[in-house]
């Protein structure tokens, strides 16, 4: 699903505004239960009324690949300063340079959410996406059936247990489960959701408080890639290989 806004006195479609967007895999019986849960999700929007929702509903014919859900935990942080030097830090530490760094807050700090993500290259700081005002969108991905209660009750656990962690949890773990991706930087676009996460293989899903203003429409995802790394195949990956998240 994706939902967006007419831009004032622009009539082109490629320059609406985001509202919100979600995508996933499911069962033929599941799909009338989410599409009234998505529908209603892009009429009630923080980030305002659309005047345009697009669903799309597309027959999976490959196979779905199984990748691992990250674990998840929260790390302490009182301020967007603090999360700036926080994640600087640990990605200083994991071969991401300085430039790819401030590409990245480039990309995140600027006015016009993208509906999709944006892949920076981890050493000259370049922008890979193939179409940079759309980005690239994580689609079919979702929980295996088999884990879905536990990683219920483990999030229940620890107190996150709602769809936006679910979710993000779910899209960073399919964003993780490819060779060519080593890290990965997440603010929300919602102005009242301020915990972002940095998420890589290694590291697991770190949860940081915070890391933008309440009240700020910007956000955004960066996803630091391999200088070498196959675009193309990293791109078909991450939009149309189905893959499943199992907790083991
Ligand atoms: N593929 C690529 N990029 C996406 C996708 C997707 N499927 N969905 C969203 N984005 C990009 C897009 O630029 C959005 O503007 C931005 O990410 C933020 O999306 O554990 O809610 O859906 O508490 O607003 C983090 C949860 C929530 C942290 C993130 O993102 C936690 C969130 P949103
Ligand atoms: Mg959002």
């Amino acid at each position: 699903m994706r939902a967006s806004q007419r831009r004032r006195g622009s009539d082109d479609g490629a320059r609406r505004r985001h509202v919100s967007g979600c995508e996933t895999l499911c069962g033929h019986s599941d799909i009338g239960g989410l599409l009234r849960q998505y529908l209603s999700r892009a009429l009630t929007h923080a980030r305002g009324r659309p005047d345009e929702i697009v669903i799309t509903i597309e027959r999976i014919t490959k196979r779905p690949l199984r990748r691992r859900l990250l674990r998840p935990s929260t790390l302490s942080c009182a301020s967007p300063g603090e999360a700036r030097r926080l994640i600087a830090g640990i990605m200083a530490d994991i071969g991401i340079s300085d430039r790819a760094m401030r590409s990245a807050f480039t990309v995140l700090g600027s006015p016009e959410a993208i509906r999709g993500a944006s892949l920076i290259l981890c050493e000259s700081g370049r922008r890979a996406e193939p179409d940079r005002r759309r980005g690239v969108r994580v689609s079919r991905l979702a929980v295996e059936d088999s884990s879905s209660r536990a990683l219920g009750s483990s999030l229940a656990k620890a107190g996150i247990n709602t769809d936006t962690v679910r979710e993000a949890l779910v899209l960073a773990s399919k964003v993780a489960g490819h060779r060519a991706v080593i890290a990965e930087v997440c603010i929300s676009d919602d102005p009242h959701y301020t915990t972002g996460y940095l998420a890589s293989r290694r590291l697991g899903y770190l949860r940081i408080p915070h890391i933008k203003k309440r009240g700020d429409l910007r956000g955004g995802r960066a996803f630091f890639v391999k200088e070498d790394a196959d675009i193309a195949a990293l791109v078909a990956y991450l939009e149309e290989t189905p893959v499943l998240l199992t907790l083991r």
